[in-house]
């Protein structure tokens, strides 16, 4: 294993059900670094961006529009196997199936507001941090 940064955003929904602090606890607990963070709001190009790969489906549009629908909280984050670290900590995508003990098994409950963003490669990650940050 090998240093790595990965992206992760607390979506809309994690940070109006007031999860943020518990969140970063998580990443914090588990040994990751927070290298930069930042709320605010993303752009519809920056969505766009993010989800091109999902362009077409069915839950596109919807996606879009709930990713930018209020603010959220972006984050670099750094550490021994980054990316898989905090795939494994958000669980899976859709929150009826992910186990508990995971953010979106204790935050979620539908896909569409899964509380939380994280990239799915290292090479996702370097493309996402830079959508997202300078
Ligand atoms: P991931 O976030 O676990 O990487 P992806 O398959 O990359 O999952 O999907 C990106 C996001 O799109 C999901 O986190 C979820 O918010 C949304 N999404 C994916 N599939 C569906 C669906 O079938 N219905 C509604 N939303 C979906
Ligand atoms: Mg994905």
């Amino acid at each position: 294993m090998a240093v790595q940064k990965t992206y992760s955003m607390i979506k809309p929904d994690g940070v109006r059900n007031g999860h943020v602090g518990a969140i970063i606890d998580r990443f914090e607990r588990a040994g990751l670094k927070i290298e930069r963070m930042e709320m605010g709001m993303v752009t519809n190009a920056q969505a766009e961006a993010n989800y091109a790969e999902h362009k077409g489906k069915p839950f596109y549009a919807g996606l879009i529009s709930y990713i930018t629908s209020g603010p959220v909280v972006k984050m670099v984050i750094s550490g021994e196997g980054a990316v898989a670290k905090v795939r494994s900590l958000m669980g899976a995508t859709n929150p009826a199936d992910a186990t508990p003990g995971t953010i979106r098994g204790d935050f979620g409950l539908v896909m569409d507001e899964n509380v939380i963003h994280g990239s799915d490669s290292p090479e996702s990650a370097e493309r996402e941090i830079g959508i997202f940050f300078d």
